[in-house]
């Protein structure tokens, strides 16, 4: 396993539209566990293939807490949600691609996703709280979306604003 360097706003692959996995062998399971291991690494509760340059429909979570013993370790291909609640959720959430900032965000509370898992065969989840919120956020990375794209205008832009001014500092060091 290899922890790969993140792609932090504004990189372009970050707000690009993934490309479905063909099929799941080696190289996509390598990707995930080099995923996992860079997720681990930084301390996220999820990640998506684009945050580490990869252009790929894969998404892998770490969403395990104090009150459920049960590991939540999923490595995803393809994920697709089949069905969202009508009732909402709000959550405070923060993005590895956009250090230094968090947000809350609305989305619906509950879900149901089909995917592949690392054996390429397809399978259902259901989330609710923490994990729900993650997984709509791995799955909002393949599409190009960013949590900021739910803040208001004004605070979508001042985060641009200064992550394009800082990676432009960055480069001049
Ligand atoms: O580490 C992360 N925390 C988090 C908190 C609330 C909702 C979603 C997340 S995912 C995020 C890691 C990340 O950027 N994944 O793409
Ligand atoms: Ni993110």
């Amino acid at each position: 396993m290899t922890i790969r360097p993140l792609s932090i706003l504004p990189a372009p692959v970050l707000r690009k539209l993934a490309a479905p996995v063909k099929t799941v062998d080696d190289d996509i399971r390598q990707l995930m566990d080099d995923m996992l291991e860079t997720m681990r690494h930084e301390q996220g509760l999820g990640l998506a293939a684009p945050q580490i340059g990869v252009s790929l429909r894969v998404i892998v979570m770490d969403c395990s807490d104090d009150n459920d013993p049960e590991p939540m370790i999923w490595k995803m291909a393809n994920p697709e949600i089949m069905a969202a609640s009508d009732d909402t959720a709000s959550m405070e959430e923060g993005c590895l691609s956009i250090p230094g900032y968090r947000g809350e965000v609305t989305r619906p509370a509950e879900v149901e996703v089909k995917f592949l898992d690392e054996h390429g065969t397809e399978q259902q989840m259901r989330a609710d709280g923490l994990l729900a919120a993650c997984v709509q956020h791995e799955i909002d990375h393949l599409n190009g979306k960013l949590f900021i794209d739910y803040l208001s205008r004004i605070k979508r832009d001042m985060i641009i604003r200064k992550m394009t001014k800082d990676a432009r500092i960055d480069r001049d060091d």
